[in-house]
């Protein structure tokens, strides 16, 4: 559909009186997302590379751990100044997050001082976003991805930096950037209205410019919310709490009958006590909807007024009897190019990971079952199989299926149940 008359139709939906009124937690459920931020601060490591993403949602939190917050601005700036100084990979995303995270900070990205030096971090930025564009111009697609391309124009916006936004634009409504595979990504989608959303208040812009901003924003959020699930649930519940940032900063393109906040909000709560959210990145890009917040909301942070008041208590867990035993089967195979289909079957105790299971799957045959994962913002991602590595040149991954569904945690999150068929498979994006 032409994206000015999808514009004028939602639009036309929309009636006084029916506007979302806020949609956040009230004082009885403002201890889920304590736990959250527990759960995140509880994950700092002086030793860990940095993680940008939990910064910017612990600063954007209500309630804060002052010194951990301290120590975790602190070690960003270190490591920043030192992946400058020594050209240690840095991909555009990162510098974004880096970048939004200092600002939440109310610290300055242009001016990271650290270990007797300074970087710019935002110059960075600009140079590392250029450098994706230009991917795209000779490669037809980014260094990394675009939902990096996302966080790189929210980030550089935020900034004031005017900037290139016409590869995440979608005049026809086709959003084909915004799909792995075949599937839309919600999470890609709801980064891109974040930024463009930034980009559309500059004042820079002309009448004409603004338009076709707005235009692709309504057919983006139409395409997330098509990704709704009668249960509350957005593209799937990791993708819920981008999703919900960017449907509240876009209520100009949809009427509420759309879209039920509140009901989103009480299925996210409800996951918290089932662990659905332990990983501390995942609390990372949940927590700040749950306030109703969004990352457009570093821009005019203050910090001054913030209280040291989040309690920590490390929970200690309850001593339980040995656990029952599980039996998976486990199969890697070469999707790609079919050279290899090899399965074992595997007992390890309820509770394991998947990782455990290609663990030991890999201690009984080292060269069938041989695996390499490296680790990532959100745990341990696996490159490689047998041998054979996945390749972002050739665009193809390590995908893990139950079955024939593709799971939604990675290896050291996901806990198989008994019976299960654990499938690792090369596939393409
Ligand atoms: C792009 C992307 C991918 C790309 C990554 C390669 C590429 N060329 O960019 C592809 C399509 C290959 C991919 C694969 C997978 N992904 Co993915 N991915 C993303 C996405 C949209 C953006 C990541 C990013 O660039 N972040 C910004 C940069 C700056 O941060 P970063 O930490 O450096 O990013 C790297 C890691 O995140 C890593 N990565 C990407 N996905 C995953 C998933 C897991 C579990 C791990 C450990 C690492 C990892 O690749 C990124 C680029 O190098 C996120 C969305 C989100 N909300 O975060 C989902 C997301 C992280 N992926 C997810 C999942 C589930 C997977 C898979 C496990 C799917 C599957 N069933 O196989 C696999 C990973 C399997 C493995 N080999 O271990 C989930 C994770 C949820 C969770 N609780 O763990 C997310 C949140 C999407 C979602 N809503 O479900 N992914």
């Amino acid at each position: 559909m032409h994206c000015r008359i999808l514009l004028a139709l939602l639009l036309g939906l929309l009636s006084p009186g029916l506007e979302a009124k806020k949609c956040s937690v009230n004082e009885n459920e403002q201890s889920s997302v304590t736990y959250l931020l527990r759960q995140m601060v509880n994950s700092y490591n002086p030793n860990d590379i940095p993680n940008p993403s939990i910064l910017l949602a612990l600063r954007l939190a209500r309630d804060h751990s002052l010194t951990t917050e301290k120590e975790m601005i602190k070690q960003l700036k270190e490591d920043a100044v030192s992946r400058v100084q020594n050209n240690v990979t840095f991909s555009s995303g990162t510098v974004a997050l880096y970048v939004l995270a200092l600002q939440a900070s109310c610290d300055d990205p242009q001016n990271v001082s650290a270990l007797n030096s300074s970087v710019n971090l935002v110059q960075l930025l600009q140079k590392k976003y250029n450098d994706e564009l230009e991917n795209i111009q000779h490669h037809s697609s980014p260094i990394t991805n675009y939902y990096q391309l996302g966080l790189d124009v929210l980030a550089l916006c935020l900034q004031n930096v005017s900037v290139n936004i016409s590869a995440l634009l979608v005049p026809t409504c086709e959003a084909r950037q915004y799909t792995y595979g075949s599937q839309f990504s919600v999470d890609t989608a709801s980064v891109a209205v974040l930024g463009l959303t930034c980009v559309k208040a500059r004042k820079d812009l002309s009448e004409a410019e603004k338009k076709k901003v707005r235009c692709s924003v309504c057919c983006l959020v139409k395409k997330i919310l098509n990704k709704g699930a009668s249960c509350g649930v957005i593209g799937n519940i990791y993708s819920t709490g981008l999703a919900m940032q960017a449907l509240s900063v876009s209520d100009e393109c949809y009427s509420r009958p759309l879209w039920n906040c509140n009901k989103t909000l009480q299925k996210v709560l409800r996951e918290i006590p089932l662990s659905t959210f332990d990983n501390p990145m995942a609390a990372s890009q949940i927590t700040p909807s749950l306030e109703g917040k969004t990352y457009l909301d570093v821009r005019g942070k203050t910090c001054a007024a913030d209280q040291d008041n989040l309690t920590i208590s490390t929970t200690v867990p309850p001593t339980t009897s040995p656990p029952a035993n599980i039996t998976v089967t486990y199969t890697v195979v070469d999707g790609v190019n079919n050279t290899f289909n090899n399965s074992i079957i595997i007992t390890v105790p309820l509770g394991s990971t998947f990782l455990t299971v290609m663990q030991k799957a890999q201690a009984s045959n080292n060269n069938t079952f041989s695996f390499t994962v490296t680790p990532s913002s959100w745990g341990p991602y696996v490159t490689s199989v047998h041998g054979l590595a996945a390749s972002d040149s050739e665009r193809t991954y390590w995908q893990l299926l139950s079955g024939s569904n593709p799971l939604m945690q990675g290896v050291g999150d996901y806990k198989p149940l008994d019976g299960e068929n654990l499938v690792v498979k090369l596939s393409t994006y």
